[in-house]
């Protein structure tokens, strides 16, 4: 199991196809293949680079049940209620009779993913559970017959994004449905395999025709979990699309790496940009569909840092909202939104009609660009309200606050730009900085700037590595509720990671990793050095990964003296004479202290 380690976990074992290490979190296996390896040309990708923003909406026959079940509450994403509780077809059926969103108004869901500032929606029109949101010539099962609601919301959401100037996309589980024999993933019901070939012509099929016939224009279909779909299967899908609609745009989770764009993992926000039309996808709390005792809602600042982040990249965030059984969005999400389009009300010229920022990475935040302009968006507000910026060079014309258009002082000093920031400025979401500059240098980072009053965090990602690897591990909290992080792992003896920084300011400096070990490492030495300076520490065990978690924690190491301002690196060395498999770093910390 694993590299090693006593303890099963995800990451390799899963990449290199090794089975999940405990029952329950069998979601993994309908993953299937889905990194994209096409990519929508410039014209029919066009609008998808440009309006980065989406409303994903989970609403289904399983938001009636709102994560419980047979008197029990069952965490994490509502809409696998029914293969994690095993609910037979026929007792799941039953809460058609119960489903009638009287509440349910499409125009309110389009005029609130408009004040969002959101430019298109997606939403499920048939889940895992083989229900159908839409009138269903090719299922019964579906809301107009099975319901007492007999309305086709799908119809009047269509109805209402085109009179409301918002696109509309249609999510499809093209492999699983757990209603069908012959669909994949019901093996309580349907213990032997059915015929996928069946259910592929006479259900999915032609319910992907219906979506794509009825409904008008349809902005993409996004699928889901390919789960072992045949490559010819996807290729005769996306084929299919294409026939039907040729401006509709379909996501990499159709499979076998067909699609026009890359669909990354769930409420995963990488560190590194992909290459071409990509999107992150996110929940508001810690379900895709309503689940009643869920309130673990991401702030208006988090969600808004996310996007941000995400646009800085060249990317598209789609987050959720999960109606519940009346048809009602939750308060907290309605809320959400709200301020977030206030936000982008203020600032969206920073982020729609913008590509990666040429500006790179840095510890107050990230930037976006357009030609001859870049927008700083500063995530972490300097202790002294100034701000360093690297990379841009002595060709700026100009620099002001977005929303106010206020000239901020700057001037240069060791290369870098330093910006006066005004405090009454702030934003407490997020302050953007433009900056009219017509050269400035490539984004990508070659040494960091230890910014002076803010937390730096050297990631993963940027390390120079010897005797180890660059890895990614994900791994669950609470069912469904993935989590994603960039390590340093596979440490052989005397392995090391390090990166180049700039001391811009002279002072004392403490020093951090965040890593997980666990207990057959504990207490292994290794050597942090700033510059000539080594600090010896024993990394201390994180605890095991039981059920798959994964626990970091953020280790403080000792305090250094950088006396001279300028170039230098920081790093770790693994003292230890064997293979470190137990051991993955996620980055290092370096923050001023007043000593
Ligand atoms: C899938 C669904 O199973 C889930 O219910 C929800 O609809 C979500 C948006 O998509 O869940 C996945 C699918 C793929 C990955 C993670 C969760 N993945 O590849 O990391």
């Amino acid at each position: 199991m694993g590299d090693g380690c006593a303890m099963p976990y995800w990451s390799d074992e899963l990449s290199a196809g090794g089975a999940p290490p405990f029952q329950e979190d069998d979601m993994a296996e309908m993953w299937g293949e889905s990194a994209v390896r096409t990519t929508a040309d410039a014209e029919r990708g066009a609008w998808f680079a440009a309006d980065r923003f989406g409303l994903f909406i989970h609403w289904g026959l399983y938001s009636q049940a709102a994560g419980e079940w047979g008197g029990k509450r069952w965490f994490g994403i509502s809409e696998w209620l029914m293969r994690r509780a095993r609910i037979p077809v026929d007792q799941y059926a039953g809460l058609a009779g119960q489903f009638n969103p009287v509440e349910f108004d499409a125009d309110e869901w389009v005029r609130l993913a408009r004040e969002a500032g959101m430019r298109y929606i997606i939403i499920t029109t048939k889940h895992h559970d083989g229900f159908a949101m839409f009138s269903s010539s090719a299922s019964a099962f579906n809301i107009c017959e099975a319901t007492p609601f007999a309305r086709d919301p799908i119809a009047e959401l269509a109805d209402a994004c085109h009179r409301g100037g918002i696109r509309l996309g249609f999510y499809y589980s093209q492999f699983q449905d757990w209603h069908e024999p012959d669909g994949a993933g019901n093996d309580w019901n349907f213990p032997e395999r059915g015929d996928f070939g069946r259910y592929l012509r006479e259900k999915a099929l032609p319910q992907i025709e219906e979506l794509l016939t009825r409904y008008g224009p349809v902005a993409m279909i996004w699928f889901d979990t390919p789960g072992t779909i045949s490559a010819e299967d996807s290729q005769a899908l996306y084929q299919r699309v294409r026939d039907l609609q040729p401006g509709c745009l379909v996501n990499s989770r159709i499979g076998n790496g067909y699609g026009d764009y890359a669909t990354l993992g769930d409420q995963e926000v990488p560190l590194v940009a992909p290459d071409g039309l990509w999107e992150s996808i996110d929940t508001h709390n810690d379900t895709w569909g309503f689940a009643t005792a869920d309130h673990d809602w991401k702030s208006t600042k988090e969600v808004v840092g996310r996007l941000i982040r995400i646009a800085s990249m060249g990317g598209n965030y789609v987050l959720n909202v999960g109606p519940d059984g009346r048809g009602a969005i939750p308060q907290a999400s309605a809320k959400m939104l709200r301020r977030a389009g206030e936000w982008l009300k203020r600032n969206g010229t920073s982020i729609f009609g913008t590509v990666r920022g040429a500006i790179p990475l840095h510890a107050w935040g990230c930037s976006t660009s357009r030609p001859g302009i870049h927008y700083l968006h500063i995530l972490n507000w300097p202790e002294d309200d100034t701000l360093w910026v690297a990379g841009v060079g002595d060709q700026v014309k100009s620099v002001r606050e977005l929303t106010t258009g206020a000239v901020l002082p700057h001037h240069l000093d060791q290369g870098k730009l330093i910006i006066a920031l005004p405090r009454e400025l702030r934003d407490p979401i997020a302050t953007v900085i433009e900056i009219a500059a017509e050269r400035v240098a490539a984004a990508t980072v070659q040494s960091w700037l230890l910014h002076p009053g803010i937390s730096n965090c050297l990631e993963a990602p940027f390390a120079v590595l010897e005797g180890c690897r660059l890895g990614k591990v994900q791994w669950m909290e609470r069912f469904g509720d993935w989590h994603h992080t960039d390590v340093v792992d596979g440490w052989q003896a005397g392995a090391t990671a390090a990166w180049d920084i700039q001391v811009v300011r002279p002072g004392s400096y403490l020093v951090g990793a965040e890593y997980e070990c666990l207990p057959e490492a504990d207490e292994t030495e290794f050597e942090l050095s700033v510059g000539t300076v080594c600090l010896p520490f024993p990394v201390l065990c994180t605890g095991g990964r039981f059920c798959g978690r994964v626990r970091f924690r953020r280790e403080r190491v000792g305090v250094v003296q950088l006396d001279e301002c300028g170039q230098t690196s920081i790093g770790i060395r693994c003292m230890s004479e064997k293979a470190m498999a137990c051991f993955r770093l996620c980055r290092l910390i370096v923050s001023e202290v007043d000593w």
